[in-house]
């Protein structure tokens, strides 16, 4: 079944709770406060379904607010989730300041449908009747709610008339509206916290998006705390599950009243950061007074309010019905997300002067004031495809992985995927596992990694290339978008792997003359040594280049494998190894075990190399250690 959300909106006392009441037969004041003193104080509740003329039902939430101008934060609190307003006025009084201002706050909010309700049409006769919505509809002109796209109706609670008329033009209205994303990620404003005997603790709220199952796992913001869902109510009935658009009551294993108030959030898990500032798209009122640069304000979205410094990205200060972009620090965290609405209201005294939407939860910091300003005014009027797109643009090289996304927008990963198929497909992105990266960033990275082996190459004519390991730390990149880069670069035959060295396509090593003879020398000078080798340091001291140089070329010899290392400061020939090794082979014949002394007497050498060979022959499984012999294997 459909549901969704209505809110009404008006001054005090224009009938507001006695309309609710006509339609659904329910009291939204719920508080003892309320009863008594026949104001509403705060949001009440109340629902309806309505048969459709296809044999359907649409499933009507309604969140009544308070009019009298000092309970407007409640009114906010009640108003964010809403899909369509009730603008009820009352028929002997017309529009008033709680008219206006509750007004202002739907547009500021973007509301887009509803329905303008003169109630109390039993007290004026027809002639102020019709006065009355004359004046009404001047006051509606151009807006949502102007007479040419939706309807007034006038009604009286008291005798009925004009109630079924309304229900009608409410199923019409509530019919054009799509249905919310069931299968965006879940997010649940709380407007109420309380304890239910037998249950424990609940929270309601407008679930905005998603969906929540039994059994759920939360996270609380801002706390991060992680709650099960051990029980769903949606409009006052058991379920198992709750879907965006309708009117919830979770009741929550893991938290007592105490942690949870109205303001704070639920969402799915591990998922989103709350955080402190927001970057958003400002509008002031036309009736507002300038508001200068860091002006502390009172800012609404959903059911939080919270005090927040309003930076602009531009000028001293906003006049009047200007729209400029601005940061807002608020002074505790929260989970907002970019297409939030949001109202701001004076520091004091305290009234609405203006409102717009969120660009950017959780600004990176230390990013040039004029350029977040150009990003802000881009993804303002881009599609959510080229939003996005900018979003990965403007990481540059640390690129946009596929979760800092979801983070980043409230989208799920599906959808990620879906808007940035076509840029990948088109080549404007490169897509590395689960990460994102810019065509420009990509090939300017390609570019100083060549750039890199190259500037090595030329410097290092003596190594083989550049270790992977040593080439992916001197970026500042990921690990998936390196890879990316450097296959690209290998396919592309600009740079070749060879083992865990990347060098120039087939350039090795460059030796002048004197390297390579030197490379003889040291070669020859341990070939003819056999295992009566020679100290590698009096071997280098007799050449002709440099000890640095001299360094390289061994290590050339090590990589090629014509020198083995043994230990620190043993190194023999390959060859000289080789013979050993058959050496042993015939000596097992004779006798499968051998002491350090038979070994020195075989091989005719002293102590002081026969330990590390011994040893480097255990390491190589030519023998073991058993006691103080060895068993040829
Ligand atoms: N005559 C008449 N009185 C009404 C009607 N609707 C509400 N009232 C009265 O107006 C007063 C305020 O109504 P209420 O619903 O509490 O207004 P709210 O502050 O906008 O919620 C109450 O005394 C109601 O009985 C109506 O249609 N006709
Ligand atoms: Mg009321």
């Amino acid at each position: 079944m459909k549901s969704v959300i209505v809110g009404t909106a008006g001054h005090i006392d224009h009938g507001k709770t006695a309309l609710v009441k006509a339609l659904t037969g329910i009291d939204a004041d719920r508080l003892e406060e309320e009863k008594r003193r026949g104001i509403t104080i705060d949001i009440g509740f109340a629902h309806l379904e309505i048969p459709t003329a296809e044999g359907n039902k649409i499933r009507l939430g309604f969140v009544d607010v308070p009019g009298h101008e000092k309970f407007v934060r409640n009114m906010l609190a009640g108003i964010g989730g809403i899909d369509l307003v009730l603008l009820v006025i009352a028929a002997d009084e017309g529009v008033k300041p709680q008219t206006r201002e509750h007004f202002d706050i739907c547009r500021l909010l973007s509301i887009q449908r509803g329905i303008t309700v003169l109630t109390k049409s039993d007290s004026v006769d027809r002639e102020t009747l019709d006065v009355v919505r004359m004046e009404v509809e001047e006051f509606l002109r151009g807006s949502f709610l102007d007479v040419a796209k939706a309807p007034i109706l006038a009604v009286s609670a008291l005798t009925r008339s004009g109630i079924e008329e309304l229900k009608r033009a409410l199923l019409d209205v509530a019919s054009q509206i799509p249905a919310r994303d069931s299968g965006a990620i879940a997010r649940l404003p709380i407007d109420r916290v309380f304890t239910m005997k037998g249950f424990g603790t609940v929270v309601t709220g407008t679930l905005i998006s998603g969906s929540i199952s039994r059994d759920d796992e939360l996270e609380l913001f801002p706390s991060g705390r992680k709650l099960r869902v051990r029980g769903i109510q949606v409009h006052g009935t058991a379920a198992d599950q709750a879907v965006a658009g309708q009117r919830t009551a979770l009741n929550l294993a893991g938290a007592s009243t105490a942690d949870l108030a109205r303001g704070m959030s639920l969402a799915l898990p591990d998922t989103f950061h709350g955080g402190k500032r927001v970057d958003v798209s400002l509008t002031l009122l036309p009736s507002a007074k300038p508001l200068k640069d860091r002006a502390r304000v009172h800012l609404h979205v959903y059911t939080a309010e919270v005090i927040a410094e309003v930076r602009l990205y531009g000028g001293k200060e906003v006049k009047p019905g200007e729209r400029v972009f601005a940061q807002l620090r608020m002074a505790e965290p929260g989970l907002l997300l970019p297409g939030d609405r949001f109202i701001i209201r004076q520091f004091s005294p305290v009234i609405t002067i203006g409102g717009g939407w969120v660009l950017e939860a959780n600004p990176p910091s230390k990013v040039k004031k004029d350029e977040t300003e150009k990003f802000l005014r881009e993804i303002a009027i881009a599609t959510p495809e080229a939003a996005l797109e900018a979003r990965v643009a403007r990481r540059g090289q640390q690129a946009l992985s596929v979760s800092e996304a979801v983070a980043e927008t409230g989208l799920p990963a599906s959808v990620i995927q879906r808007y940035l198929s076509k840029a990948v497909h088109n080549g404007d992105i490169v897509r590395a596992a689960d990460v994102f990266i810019h065509r420009g960033s990509f090939d300017s990275l390609k570019s100083q990694l060549t750039k890199r082996v190259q500037d090595f190459q030329a410097n290092s004519r003596l190594v083989a290339g550049l270790s992977r390991k040593e080439l992916q730390e001197s970026f500042a990149t990921r690990s998936e978008v390196f890879s990316a880069a450097l296959d690209a670069l290998v396919k592309e035959k600009q740079l070749e792997f060879a083992g865990e060295l990347v060098r120039l396509p087939g350039r090795g090593v460059v030796m002048k003359d004197e390297e390579a003879e030197s490379k003889k020398t040291i070669e020859q000078a341990f070939a003819s040594a056999g295992l009566a080798v020679p100290a590698l340091k009096d071997v280098l001291s007799t050449l002709k280049v440099d000890r640095a140089r001299a360094q390289k070329i061994v290590t050339l010899l090590l990589r090629d494998k014509v020198l083995v290392k043994i230990s620190d400061d043993l190194v023999f020939h390959s060859s000289a190894l080789q013979q050993l090794r058959q050496q042993m082979a015939s000596e097992k014949a004779k006798s499968p075990n051998i002491d350090v002394a038979r070994f020195k007497e075989l091989t005719g050498v002293s102590r002081k190399y026969a330990i590390p060979l011994l040893e480097y022959l255990d390491r190589e499984r030519v023998t073991r250690r058993v006691g103080n012999e060895r068993i040829i294997l």
